[in-house]
Formats: C-alpha cells, structure tokens, sequence
C-alpha cells in the first residue's frame, strides 16, 4: 500500500519523539515495560504487587539482580510524560494490604516511574529507570484497523457476529440492520442507533458468562472523555468489501466516522504509547474463559493471535527502519494462578502456550523474543488436601469475596473454605479439541467443569519488621525474562 499522507505526518512526529527518547536513554538508561490485558486481566494487581515487591524486599528468588542483593534499593520517581495519569499506586497497595480488597477497575492509561539503584556483575553501580505503562488491551487491538478500510472491517465484525454464542447476543443490532440500505442519504439517528445497539452487543459478549475477547472498536466499550462523540458513532454495515459509498449516504458518513476513529484514538495510542515500548507483558485472564466455556477459549486465541498481528503490524506499517517500534520481549501470562492446585501451574502454562503458539508461528517477523508464564500476583489461596470419601483431592483454601457462592452457599467475606475448583488437563489440546468442556455460557454453574471462586487478597502476617511481603506465584519469573538482562 502507498504511504498516505497522514502516514508520512505520522512518521515525522514519531521520529521526532523517538530522537527526544533516544537522548533521555543516553545519559539514564530506561527500559519502558508496557502492562497490557484485556479489562479485568490484573494489570492493577500485577503492577501493584511488583512495585510492592521491588521496593519493600520481596520474595523473587528467580530475579536474579534481586535475589544476588545486586539491587540496592529500587524507589518511585515523579512521573516523567505530563499528559499520562500516574498510576496510583500507595492508593492501590492500602486497598490491598489494609482494606484486603481488590482495587478498583481502572479503564485509562495511566503509568509509573522506578529507580532501580544496582551493581553491575563487574562492580560499578548503575540506576536502571524503568517506566511501567499500563494500557487497556482493547486499545491494542484496534491497531490492526490501521490497515483495514471500513468495508473490510465491517464484513469482519458481521461474520464474527454471525457464529454462535456471538450470534445470540447479536439479535437486536442483526434486526435493525436490515432495516438500512447502506446507499440511503446520511442519517443521524439511523446512524446513533446502529451505534448503540452495535456497543450493546459488543458489551454482552464481554461479560462473565460469555467472556470474548476479541471486540474492537475497544473505546466503544471504554470510551472516556470521548463518550457520544461521532468518532465513536458508528458502526458496520453490509456492504461489499471491495465498493466505494456513494456521494452524502448514509454509508459514506459510517466511513468518515470510522477514518475519525483511526485518527483520533488509533493513531495517536499508536504514536505516543505503543511505539515507544521496550518490552512487553500481556495479562491474560485464562480461567476466565474455562469457566465460560470452548467459544471463549477459541475467542481468546483469536484475540492473542489479533495481538501478535499488533505488535508485526507495529513494525511494518510505519514506513521508516530506524525509529519503528522497538519492543525485543514479549511475555504472555496466564493471570491468576493462585486459583488452581500448584500442580495444574504449569498445565495452565501450557494451555496458554498451546493458545498462542498458531500465532507465534505466523509473528516470526515480530523480531521479539516470546515467553509464556502462568503466575499469580498476589496470591490469595494456600493448599491443602482434602479428604473426600477415600480420595484425598488437591484442594485451594481461601476467604471467598462476599457474595461469592457455590453450591447452594453464599459467603460472608470472613470464612475461609477449602475448594476443588477443577483440574486442568495434562494435555491442553483436550481443551481446544471438538469435544471441548462445559462452561457458563451453555451449562448452568453447578454443572460446569471449572468454577473458580472471587477469592479476597490474603491476610498478611506481620512480624514486626516492617510491612510484610505479598506472596505470589512466579512473579520473580516474569521480572527475569522482563528486565533481568537489563540489570547486568
Ligand atoms: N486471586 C487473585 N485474583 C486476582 C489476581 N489479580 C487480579 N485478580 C482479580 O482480578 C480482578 C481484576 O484485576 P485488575 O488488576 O483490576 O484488572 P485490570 O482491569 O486488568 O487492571 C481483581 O479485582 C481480582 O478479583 C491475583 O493475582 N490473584
Ligand atoms: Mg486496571
């Protein structure tokens, strides 16, 4: 495809950031970690407890720096890019630790600055500035629209809405639709209708019992100061994806409203967030999908492989080698772990490595370096085994969040209960193959294979020296493949 004029103003701009980078990096080495994941994947609680855990003395026997005593003292610094909220993290710890309550959601951009003081294998001492990013992955998977006219996205986003579950919960936008001729003049009611019931739709895919991921526009369920702006008001129609729209129709103003979308939200995540990364994790909330069903699973595998298409698309779309984007690590993890029995960790980690391995195949051109990990960021349980009959079942013990339920009983916030929450298989393709597994989203819950419970963040014990470590499952891990080369 030639190079648009927006294209070419595009790259001027990021060329001109990548320079003012590039200078800053000279005299302070900085690594800018992205913390990416769809709506309720633990970016909070991730980024949280690894902020806890480098600068109150953690546990991370895997984190080599750390776990050797290279690392000296790792601290917040003021917050460096003006425009992006600072993550609000003493906010998010005293919610955790003292309120032993999960922070709240969080739908924006928003990032933080480390000081890591550390000592080189050779003996002289360095700061590492490690800027932490933590962006909703609904905006990541719009940047394939970048290369997509409104007509392809539209015969995408119809087919996709076509199969089941999706169809089901596409009922009322499938019906208004009919009712438009996409060659009509240009119709604003027409036009915000078809937006809400589109959002509507894509909103009931993305709850519990459904669990999609793969839903862009992603600020059309995110939308922020944007809310009702035409840049957000539009939505597919059926129209053929190689026509052109006549003149003042109502299809044209669906095209120049999806352009806008690309300029206003696309282009500039794209430019001031995305292509300034170094490195990469991506959160995913895998047992939120086993517990909705196979369409969920297979839904998130379409979203992974969409995100591995991002970060390629990131380095073939902007016309120039010298500035492209730079990310060299990506790092996959399963979110969550603290739900399952330590020995379904690693069937956990190979579920998602079987999930995103069709996709790393195709994304050799990414040019990064990809790891997988199952890992819990604060973990909530602890183990135990449970007598049942003459079994003896590897069973979680944890304070089930109030409201949460199972088999008939509803829980107060303050007991503790032992659950088997199900077993992962040794072999993942049992989970991907035809046969599938039963989840909410078919099967009432008592008669699904996994039900996971809202566990509360644990009960800390203190003894005396200072705030106590969180515990957590494979954090160290993560931080090694992230930063560990960049500390030597
Ligand atoms: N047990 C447990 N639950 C977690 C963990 N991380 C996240 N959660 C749960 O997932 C929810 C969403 O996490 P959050 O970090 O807010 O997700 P975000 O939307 O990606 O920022 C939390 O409210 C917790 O219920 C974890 O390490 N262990
Ligand atoms: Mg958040």
């Amino acid at each position: 495809m030639a190079p648009s004029l927006t294209d070419i103003l595009e790259e001027a701009r990021l060329s001109a950031r990548a320079l003012l980078d590039y200078g800053e990096h000279f005299f302070n080495p900085t690594v800018r970690l992205g913390v990416t994941g769809l709506s309720r994947a633990g970016k909070t609680v991730f980024i949280t407890a690894l902020v806890h855990g480098l600068t109150r003395g953690g546990r991370f026997p895997v984190f080599e720096p750390f776990a050797t005593g290279r690392i000296a003292r790792a601290h917040l610094a003021p917050q460096p890019d003006d425009a992006v909220p600072r993550f609000d993290y003493e906010n998010h710890v005293r919610t955790l630790i003292e309120g032993r309550r999960w922070p709240n959601s969080t739908v924006d951009i928003s990032e933080l600055r480390l000081g890591i003081d550390y000592q080189r294998p050779s003996g002289a001492d360095r700061t590492l500035t490690l800027d932490i990013v933590d962006y909703p992955g609904e905006w990541l998977l719009d940047l394939p629209l970048l290369n997509k006219s409104y007509e392809q996205w539209s015969r995408e986003s119809l087919a996709l809405s076509q199969a089941a579950p999706r169809a089901h919960l596409a009922a009322e936008w499938h019906a208004h639709l009919t009712t438009l001729n996409a060659q009509d003049r240009e119709d604003e009611q027409a036009t915000l209708t078809a937006a809400r019931l589109f959002t509507d739709y894509l909103r009931a895919c993305r709850n519990e019992r459904f669990a999609m991921s793969l839903l862009p526009p992603g600020r059309f369920l995110m939308p922020g100061s944007l809310a009702g702006s035409p840049a957000l008001t539009f939505a597919p129609l059926d129209v053929p994806a190689e026509g052109a729209a006549p003149e003042a129709s109502l299809w044209a103003m669906m095209v120049r409203r999806y352009e806008a979308y690309k300029d206003v939200v696309v282009r500039p995540f794209f430019r001031d967030h995305f292509a300034r990364l170094d490195r990469q994790i991506v959160l995913v909330d895998a047992l939120g999908a086993f517990n909705s069903g196979p369409e969920a699973l297979h839904d998130l595998e379409a979203a992974l492989a969409g995100i591995l298409d991002c970060f390629r698309i990131g380095r073939s779309t902007i016309l120039s080698t010298l500035f492209r984007p730079r990310i060299d690590r990506i790092l996959f993890a399963a979110t969550k772990a603290d739900h399952l029995h330590h020995v379904s960790h690693d069937r956990l980690e190979a579920v998602l490595r079987r999930a995103v391995s069709g996709a790393v195949a195709k994304a050799e051109q990414t040019g990064a370096e990809i790891d997988v990990v199952a890992l819990s960021a604060v973990r909530a349980t602890r183990e135990a085994l449970v007598a049942r009959g003459r079994d003896k079942l590897p069973s979680i013990l944890g304070t089930p969040a109030p409201g949460e339920s199972a088999n008939g009983e509803m829980f107060d916030g303050d007991t503790e209960v032992a659950t088997f929450p199900g077993d992962l298989p040794a072999d993942p393709e049992e989970l991907f193959n035809g046969a599938g597994f039963r989840g909410l989203s078919s099967t009432p819950s008592d008669k699904s294979d996994f039900r996971f419970l809202r566990f509360r963040p644990p009960l800390l014990e203190h003894d005396g020296a200072g705030e106590p470590a969180l515990p957590h499952i494979r954090l160290d891990r993560a931080l090694q493949f992230l930063i560990g080369d960049r500390l030597q």
